[in-house]
């Protein structure tokens, strides 16, 4: 670890235990530093490419399939654009009677930023597996993300991508962490709601998960990274910390709202963070918009989401991810706070 990094993780741990909202600052002015110099913040130079060869069709497809597998009563409805409108304006064409194929090759896309942080949860030695949610309970979401080179517009095939986020009630697995921050060394024992898939000749992988609760400080959002250099283990897990770009996604206020209501997101006593609240999305929405394009499995939240994203990724820019923890057999371990 280079020393500028360590002091960097020191001083973040530090701002996490005394006053969990300066993290939070810590990461959008990274994120804000990273925006203002990137030649790149999303892949709109990419759209007549990936048209072309076929791409957008195969998307659609992709999603269609999941649909035709898990909708229920055949209902299914779709993003509300009314919420943070600035960034959502060019969605104006699509409403209710906007056919399924349209809807479904909309993409939506931005680049994952390598100087992005990773947040203070990132797990190494996390399973290979397309269901993360084990015993957690929630609103499914399957999380359909296409990963493209950001320099040359194709997919990328055979990389590995991994997703995170808390459960329900705002907890995250893996790490010693719990509500409002405090310690929960207890929870190095878990592994829910993280996860690798490798993607396929098209760039995609897709995830089942839950939709993430909320904590403190934090709207609604699903961590992504890319690990260009990993190798599987044999018993599948990837220990490989090399990032190739992380990221966050989000989600529409209107949804949230809905999942919100439900048991057992409903109980979660920390306060919420609306998106327009949130530090870290109004800093990637000045140049360019991580909200996911949706659709619902049914008529009512419950019944499970479908949210989609497609990111560009610059494989020759990567970097060592700051691992809060390692999953081992039996349990994790904690990354020492100072090296
Ligand atoms: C979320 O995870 C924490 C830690 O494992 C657990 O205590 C809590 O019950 C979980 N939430 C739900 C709704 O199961
Ligand atoms: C990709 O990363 C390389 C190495 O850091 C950099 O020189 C190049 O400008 C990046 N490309 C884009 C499109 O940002
Ligand atoms: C996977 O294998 C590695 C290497 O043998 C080992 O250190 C690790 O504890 C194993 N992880 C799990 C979850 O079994
Ligand atoms: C309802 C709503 O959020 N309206 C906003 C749409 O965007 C403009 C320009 O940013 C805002 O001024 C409105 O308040």
């Amino acid at each position: 670890m280079h020393f500028s990094t360590a002091l960097i993780s020191a001083f973040t741990a530090t701002l996490v235990a005394a006053h969990p909202g300066a993290n939070v600052e810590h990461e959008a002015q990274e994120r804000r530093d990273y925006l203002a110099t990137a030649k790149r913040t999303s892949l709109d130079h990419c759209s007549a490419q990936l048209q072309a060869r076929g791409l957008g069709k195969a998307a659609a497809l992709r999603r269609r399939a999941v649909t035709e597998k898990k909708a229920k009563r055949g209902v299914v409805a779709q993003r509300d654009l009314a919420d943070l409108n600035k960034s959502h304006h060019s969605d104006a064409d699509y409403d209710a009677t906007t056919p399924l194929d349209t809807l479904f090759s909309k993409e939506k896309s931005c680049v994952l930023a390598p100087e992005t942080t990773e947040g203070p949860y990132y797990v190494a030695g996390e399973f290979i597996r397309q269901n993360v949610v084990e015993k957690e309970q929630g609103v499914p979401l399957t999380l359909d993300l296409a990963i493209y080179d950001v320099e040359t517009c194709e997919p990328i095939p055979d990389t590995w991508v991994q997703i995170w986020s808390c459960n329900s009630t705002g907890i995250y697995s893996g790490v010693p962490s719990g509500a409002d921050y405090t310690p929960a060394p207890e929870n190095l024992k878990t592994t829910f709601l993280r996860g690798f898939q490798q993607t396929d000749a098209s760039g995609a992988a897709q995830f089942e998960t839950l939709y993430p609760g909320h904590y403190s400080g934090r709207t609604q959002h699903v961590h992504v990274a890319v690990h260009p250099e990993a190798t599987p283990r044999a018993n599948q897990t990837i220990l490989e910390a090399t990032v190739s770009h992380v990221g966050q996604l989000y989600f529409d206020q209107d949804l949230s709202n809905q999942v919100e209501k439900l048991a057992p997101y409903s109980t979660n006593p920390q306060p919420v963070t609306d998106n327009d609240k949130d530090e870290l999305l109004l800093v990637d929405l000045e140049t360019t918009d991580p909200i996911v394009e949706y659709v619902m499995l049914g008529d009512q939240v419950e019944d499970g989401v479908l949210a989609w994203f497609s990111f560009g990724v610059n494989m020759t820019a990567t970097r060592e991810a700051e691992v809060a923890a390692t999953y081992y057999e039996g349990g994790g371990v904690a990354t020492p706070e100072e090296e």
